[in-house]
């Protein structure tokens, strides 16, 4: 087996990177600097056309978009792991927050950004409040969910919790402020109090 991952520090790829480290997979990890517009040669365009990060190259198949390289982790590694749900259910629940992390949440924090921090010509105050107030929208959505069960896909820990939580510790950085929703706060803490996370900011 050959794991290839390609990453960048504080971007998307930290889901991943965490990810790798729960499950203790082996790979090799190569550093893209966007800055340095790495994801725009040639050989990485080749491998995802995209010119972005993460991106997982798996027994020679490359894999871009965050989710789908969850999801594939998840079902490939994480089932014997007890970190990712068997076909049925319980995988379905997982699908859909893993989904709803990147496309529904995913997409409100595009938004935000784009009115928050576009060009200063562009500042429309009005949008960034409702942009932000959709994001709050969403992050009260998930606190009604966490008072149900201690982890969102159910009662034990899983990759989605890494997805998710790895996504939301990234908003809360753009000035969303935690003890707003103290049930995200404390799967929060759970979550990046395991050895895995521990692993994955040493790797
Ligand atoms: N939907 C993609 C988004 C990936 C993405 O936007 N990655 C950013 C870093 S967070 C990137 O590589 N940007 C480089 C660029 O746009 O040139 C995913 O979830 O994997």
């Amino acid at each position: 087996m050959s794991l290839v991952f390609y990453y960048a520090p504080m971007s998307t790829a930290e889901t991943v990177n965490w990810a790798l480290a729960e499950l203790e997979i082996p790979h090799e990890k190569v550093v893209i600097d966007l800055k340095a517009r790495d994801q725009d040669k040639r050989g990485y365009r080749a491998l995802d056309p995209n010119g972005r990060v993460p991106l997982v190259v798996h027994d020679g198949v490359p894999i871009f978009e965050s989710a789908a390289i969850l999801i594939h982790l998840g079902e490939t590694f994480g089932v014997d792991r007890g970190l990712f749900p068997a076909p049925g259910l319980e995988r379905a629940l997982a699908l859909k927050w893993l989904v709803w992390t990147n496309v529904t949440l995913g997409a409100a924090v595009g938004r935000f950004l784009e009115k928050a921090f576009g060009p200063p010509e562009q500042k429309d105050g009005e949008a960034v409040g409702l942009a932000r107030a959709e994001v709050e929208r969403l992050f009260g959505i998930l606190e009604a969910e966490l008072a149900k069960t201690p982890y969102v896909a159910g009662e034990t820990f899983s990759l989605v919790d890494v997805h998710l939580g790895g996504f939301v510790y990234w908003i809360a950085s753009l000035g969303f402020d935690l003890t707003r929703w103290p049930g995200i706060a404390a799967w929060q803490a759970r979550c990046t109090s395991r050895p895995g996370h521990a692993r994955a900011l040493a790797s």
